[in-house]
């Protein structure tokens, strides 16, 4: 009995030694930096393809031509990037809090919008179903779990989290084959995904040495090193060129 005490007490002792010191979570300042920058492309891209939506007569909407979303673009600036902050002694000293605010995935006529997204570890996913089908969502990530769930027509949403960091997460649907979306996935909140114009921002870092990077999902990924001092506005642009491809390892 008493070496069952003692063996006890030893093992949470050497257990309690071994907890990593918890990190504070970083409060802003007044100092915080900004980024702010364009996408741009270079190049003739693959066409998007056509989507026969025939297997499943709810879905095709009267007023889309279905298609591929895999580049979407405008006079070369390039949609749909997934623009984050990956290194950065910060990231490595604070935790960040959680925003409480729900990241919404909608199904909508057999698409996911948006198509790309990015959330914070542990911030609720909010999969909605707007659709007169079901769908079968399912994410095929590398170091969270994978899960698929049936999502049939009027459901209650579907409310998930992602225990740890990681870009890209690929979601399929089961039941439509071309339904694709990408989730990052990320300890803080400093990414942002390039809108029509091809346009990012990211506010609110706390001044110091970054790496950014950024994402595209036929065009790999790129990254430069950024150093921002106090309340600093930074523009930092890439380019995706298509004739001398560059970098595309993450
Ligand atoms: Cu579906």
């Amino acid at each position: 009995m008493k070496i069952t005490l003692f063996m006890l007490l030893l093992l949470s002792v050497l257990l309690t030694s071994q907890q990593p010191a918890e990190k504070p979570t970083y409060s802003p300042t007044g100092n915080e930096a900004r980024l702010v920058g364009t996408i741009m492309l270079k190049g003739t891209p693959p066409k998007n393809k056509f989507i026969d939506m025939t297997a499943d007569p709810s879905c095709p909407d009267i007023d889309h031509k279905p298609q591929t979303e895999s580049v979407i673009s405008n006079q070369g600036r390039l949609a749909n990037v997934f623009v984050y902050v990956k290194a950065g002694d910060n990231l490595d000293a604070y935790r960040f809090a959680v925003p409480e605010s729900d990241v919404i995935l909608n199904q909508r006529a057999c698409y996911f919008e948006p198509h790309v997204l990015g959330l914070q570890v542990g911030q609720n996913l909010r999969i909605l179903n707007s659709d007169p089908t079901f769908h079968n969502v399912h994410p095929t990530p590398k170091s969270n779990p994978e899960w698929n769930q049936t999502q049939v027509a009027d459901a209650p949403p579907l409310v998930k989290t992602f225990r740890r960091a990681e870009v890209m997460i690929p979601i399929k649907c089961n039941q439509h084959p071309w339904m694709k979306a990408y989730v990052g996935v990320l300890n803080h909140p400093f990414f942002a995904v390039s809108d029509k114009l091809g346009r990012f921002e990211i506010r609110g870092l706390p001044p110091g040495t970054y790496k950014l990077a950024v994402w595209h999902e036929l065009f790999g990924f790129q990254e430069i090193d950024v150093t921002l001092v106090t309340g600093e506005s930074r523009n930092a642009d890439f380019t995706f060129d298509l004739d001398n491809p560059g970098q595309t390892v993450n």
